[in-house]
């Protein structure tokens, strides 16, 4: 039954026949020929010719989940980080060495086209990546699910540096159309917002509630196939395009106000126009939570309209059917639409629509920063959607004096924590207790991080309700961050492990018996090292900055923020180039630091840190004491394409956060599959990928979760570590010189400023001494050629844990309860 087919089984399309497509739809589609075509046009047509065998499998997909009336995952995320797609559909259909012949038989550069394609860059990071890397798991292991979201006209803001200061230009993903995505104008949805709730009586003296909407919306759904391994589950990841309703405003136009009417379209349209450009800070703008609306209110309707061609008026089977995962809480109103659907359109009662509401809902949660959990004003709440507050009143008012009151009598103090509305000078609306009153499952992304869920975040709610919180471990795919990226790696594990690993990962430890094989060491290592060479010339490329591939590649590639602790290793650098100053012989392997990070746009220190990073990098990379033993880079715009350049390239993988800060972390599991070496802190995944790997193979350093909250309650004072440790004092004040800004001094003094004056609160000074040490412990093992390939190749041999597809097993096992459906 569960018998592997190898994809390159799959389609028997011959190499020649390939050819012929894709020239076809030079013709056809691109409306141009073999001799005229340029590279965008040889993609477009590649990636026309194998849609012909993707769309197919999408129909047979949903014929057969119709047809076995399955019960399906609906997966809400205000981001899907998907990256570029023509390798990983080529991977995923088996057809890559075909078409990559069938291209250079048509004298075209195969990679030169692949790199032609925009990345998908609908997301920030790691949350985004992480809804990408599930949908590819979900269709691998033939799950009946849909992604849903928003279809941005701009994704993630493309970054340069201009004098080492990070420039914002809009993602124009887009602009000359995407081979990938499909309208489906049947499918189109009018959504409602603002206005004014009106209370009537029926004929039976019943309350009922109209709203009547100050605008209405219009949601076109555009539809991305998402291939699974072996193409036979092609599901999609349906985004809703905003668009002024049709019915609207044609009053005005016939009038005569053309402009006037222009101004409504441009009004709806902006709401699917651009993704919001922070992590981990919630801010509360109008525009942001019409955006959570708006594509809620498209979801549920199309997961409604679907079950109901299925079992039209009979609800009793709906939580059977249906499941919809939250991810975070962004998504969280679709909570009380779904309650305003059934009562208000339905006619249901209350209880009978809370009940469908608990059994529908689950919740993960992933970060515990205060500044992230979102809040929304009352008064903004009531402008923009007045009878979802009204329902969300109505679920507190319950909750506090049923359950809540059951639970902790009289207790108001707690009551005030719980209640879904925070009481203050400005009444705010809570999503993360609206969400967890609201789901029937809560998880956390990684042990540690669920723990803390619990016991810091939610302890009451975990007191009421114990079996709603759970753990599911977060998990990337191996197709794309090991079979697709690092396809040199990839067909040395196929020469020792079975076909199906990319799978079944844990296939992979087959080659934990030649970790110590000097042979294997060595094909392992010249992988390694020529994925480096590969990586150098982007840098050339990209930063004209030579570096040494037989150097130590180190590398820390993630957004830029205070507690993921960039600064700590810039300071770090500082430390060894002082060093090196102070003593050319100082005793190291050459090294390269290299960098990749957004910043949030309005995220000011993050932004002076990416500076420093720069300055320091323009000195140290310029200065010939050093003889090259020390080299800066920070590669410009890192996004899901860069990372896939950079990850097969790395020696070391920089996990740093202040213990309790990083909930789960993916980007550590990708660079420890690619035999990275981890130095990191016990935070996030980095414990479990330390458990997997062994503590031999990663290098652990930092105060720990409890050590973090000692130090805390003692009173934390930077000041101590920076009087009693001289290099890192003399480390700080360099901030302060014109040293690295010749001319400018203290350009860089914000940076120290926050480490000292401010507090220093994600603990880098705490943490300094024992990163230095765990740094020289890298440095020591690096030089043992023998111990470090022996840990690196034990890195990617131990990472079965993180397959993503591991993570959807959980969700299927604990949360979602599917079943997998055979598509012939
Ligand atoms: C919220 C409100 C308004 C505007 C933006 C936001 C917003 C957007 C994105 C808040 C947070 C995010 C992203 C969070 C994120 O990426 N978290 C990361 O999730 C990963 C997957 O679980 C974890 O591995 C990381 O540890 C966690 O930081």
């Amino acid at each position: 039954d569960n018998v592997f087919v190898d994809p390159k089984e799959k389609f028997n399309v011959t190499t020649a026949e390939l050819k012929d497509m894709i020239v076809k739809h030079l013709h056809v589609t691109q409306g141009t020929d073999e001799n005229k075509a340029n590279e965008k046009a040889w993609f477009n047509a590649t990636a026309a010719a194998i849609n012909e065998v993707i769309f197919e499998r999408v129909t047979k997909t949903q014929k057969t989940h119709f047809g076995q009336d399955t019960r399906a995952v609906h997966y809400l995320s205000l981001e899907f980080l998907m990256g570029r797609l023509l390798k990983n559909n080529l991977c995923n259909i088996g057809l890559m060495e075909k078409a990559s012949e069938a291209l250079s038989e048509l004298n075209q550069d195969f990679n030169a086209i692949a790199e032609e394609e925009p990345d998908l860059a609908l997301g920030n990071g790691g949350l985004g990546r992480l809804a990408a890397c599930f949908i590819d798991s979900l269709a691998t292991l033939q799950l009946p699910a849909i992604g849903y979201g928003i279809h941005y006209e701009h994704g993630l803001f493309h970054q340069t540096f201009q004098n080492g200061r990070q420039v914002e230009r809009p993602d124009s993903w887009r602009e000359y159309g995407n081979p990938w995505e499909i309208c489906r104008p049947e499918s189109v949805q009018e959504i409602p917002v603002y206005g004014y709730v009106e209370t009537k009586y029926d004929d039976e003296g019943k309350m009922v509630k109209e709203w009547h909407p100050g605008r209405i919306i219009k949601g076109v759904p555009w539809d991305v196939p998402i291939v699974g391994y072996g193409a036979n589950t092609v599901n999609v990841l349906r985004l809703w395009e905003s668009r002024a309703s049709d019915f609207f405003n044609w009053d005005v136009f016939n009038a005569g106000g053309y402009l006037d009417s222009q101004v409504e379209n441009v009004q709806a349209e902006t709401i699917s126009k651009v993704l919001y450009p922070n992590d981990e800070t919630a801010q509360g703008k109008e525009l942001r939570l019409i955006q959570q609306y708006f594509f809620c209110a498209c979801s549920i309707k199309d997961i409604i309209r679907r079950y109901k061609r299925a079992h039209g008026n009979d609800w009793s089977k709906f939580v059977d059917q249906v499941v919809v995962q939250l991810n975070d809480t962004h998504p969280v109103v679709a909570i009380p639409e779904l309650m305003r659907i059934l009562m208000d359109r339905v006619g249901m009662e209350w209880d009978q629509a809370w009940d469908i509401c608990q059994g529908v809902f689950a919740y993960t949660n992933h970060t515990l920063l205060p500044e992230a959990l979102e809040k929304w004003s009352v008064a903004l709440f009531e402008k923009v959607l007045p009878r979802h507050l009204e329902i969300i009143y109505e679920i507190n008012s319950r909750f506090l004096n049923g359950i809540c009151e059951q639970a902790f009598p009289g207790d108001d103090a707690v009551k005030a924590k719980l209640s879904i509305i925070e009481e203050g000078r400005q009444k705010m609306v809570r999503m993360g207790n609206l969400a967890v009153i609201g789901s029937f499952k809560v998880n956390g992304v990684a042990q540690i991080h669920s723990a803390l869920v619990k016991s810091d975040l939610f302890p009451e709610f975990n007191q009421i309700w114990q079996d709603k919180f759970t753990n599911v471990t977060n998990g990337v795919t191996p197709r794309r961050w090991l079979k697709s990226c690092n396809p040199s790696l990839s067909a040395l594990i196929d020469e020792y492990a079975d076909v199906d690993w990319p799978v079944n990962q844990d296939k992979i430890r087959a080659i934990e018996d030649l970790a110590e094989d000097a042979k294997f060491q060595k094909r392992y290592m010249d992988i390694k090292h020529q994925n480096k060479v590969e990586l150098a010339k982007v840098i050339k490329e990209l930063t004209d900055i030579d570096v040494d591939p037989t150097a130590l590649f180190d590398i820390q590639i993630k957004r830029l923020h205070e507690y993921k602790r960039q600064q700590l290793n810039l300071i770090h650098i500082m430390a060894l180039y002082r060093r090196l100053l102070q003593n050319p012989d100082y005793d190291m392997p050459k090294r390269v630091f290299i960098f990749g990070a957004k910043a949030a746009p309005g995220y000011y220190l993050a932004k002076e840190i990416i500076y420093a990073i720069n300055k320091v990098a323009d000195r140290v990379n310029n200065d010939s004491r050093i003889k090259d033993k020390l080299k800066v880079v920070f590669l410009p715009n890192y996004r899901v394409s860069l990372a896939e350049k950079m990850i097969p390239a790395a020696d070391v993988s920089e996990q740093i956060s202040t213990a309790g800060k990083e909930a789960s972390g993916t980007g550590n599991m990708k660079l420890a599959l690619n035999g990275a070496v981890t130095v990191g802190t016990l935070d996030g995944a980095n414990i479990e990928i330390a458990e997997e790997a062994g503590e031999d193979n990663v290098v652990i350093f930092g105060l720990t979760v409890d050590g973090v909250k000692q130090l805390r309650a003692e009173g934390y004072n930077p000041w101590d570590y920076y009087y009693s440790n001289e290099e890192l004092k003399a480390v700080l004040d360099w901030f302060d010189t014109d040293y690295f800004t010749p001319g400018k001094p203290g350009e860089l003094s914000e940076v120290k400023r926050s480490l000292l004056d401010n507090g220093d609160h994600y603990l880098c000074l705490a943490d300094f001494a024992s990163y230095s040490d765990a740094q020289k412990k890298i440095d020591q093992l690096y030089k043992d050629k023998k111990t470090w390939a022996k840990m690196a190749i034990l890195n990617t041999a131990r990472m079965a844990k993180f397959n993503s597809d591991r993570s959807i097993q959980d969700y299927v096992d604990n949360i979602w309860k599917l079943e997998p459906a055979k598509v012939s």
